[in-house]
């Protein structure tokens, strides 16, 4: 089967694709430079997730899949969420945005659970400009004192998950895609795809 993500981050491309297995082909946006940048104008995961998978879907035929995901750190009220990508300005470095990060929560306080933050990713299914269906993983960690690791991508050196001591950019890139929160997104959306395809 032949899935398009709605996404110009080989990253997440990467990801989605391993998750899934080989049991389906994943196409990202690669080689459609005609389609132009959406704006994520979205208050949530959700709402940002669905924008995308709308705007791509009325462009490109069969299913077209967005993900939308980011950190919420719970010291920063949630932040940086939905700006995870723009936490640092549009031009920023990952470097500049995890740099930001770390001295906002180093100035919160020392209270013990000041560090505690989650992964989310939602993943919304679109067919010819309308949502089928949207699909959430989380996974729970807390923020490290200092960058750790080079896999991944993202905030992934500076994100603990619960249950490891290692960031998620020291873990292999198999437990990352194992527990995370796209590989609980993509389990839960892969398992409703029969479903999907017979409606769609
Ligand atoms: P597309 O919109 O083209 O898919 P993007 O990178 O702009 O790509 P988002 O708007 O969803 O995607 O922003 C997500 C940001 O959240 C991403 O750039 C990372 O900084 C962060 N993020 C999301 N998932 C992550 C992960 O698994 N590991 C590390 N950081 C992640």
């Amino acid at each position: 089967m032949q899935l398009i993500v709605a996404t110009r981050n080989a990253h997440k491309t990467r990801e989605i694709e391993q998750i899934f297995g080989s049991a389906s082909a994943v196409r990202d946006l690669t080689a459609h430079p005609e389609i132009s940048e959406i704006t994520e104008s979205g208050m949530s995961f959700e709402e940002n997730a669905k924008l995308k998978a709308i705007a791509v879907s009325r462009k490109l035929p069969g299913l077209v899949i967005a993900d939308d995901s980011g950190l919420e750190v719970d010291a920063l009220g949630g932040a940086p969420g939905v700006r995870s990508a723009r936490y640092a300005g549009v031009n920023a470095s990952n470097t500049e945005r995890i740099a930001k990060l770390l001295s906002r929560v180093a100035n919160t306080g020392t209270k013990s659970d000041r560090r505690r933050a989650r992964f989310r990713c939602v993943l919304a299914v679109a067919r010819d400009g309308h949502v089928l269906a949207t699909f959430e993983g989380v996974v729970d960690g807390k923020i490290a004192e200092r960058p750790r690791g080079s896999h991944g991508f993202g905030y992934d050196p500076i994100f603990i998950p619960d249950g490891f001591k290692e960031t998620f950019a020291e873990l292999p890139e198999e437990v990352k895609n194992n527990i995370s929160h796209r590989a609980e997104a993509v389990r839960k959306l892969q398992a409703e795809l029969p479903t999907l395809c017979r409606e769609a």
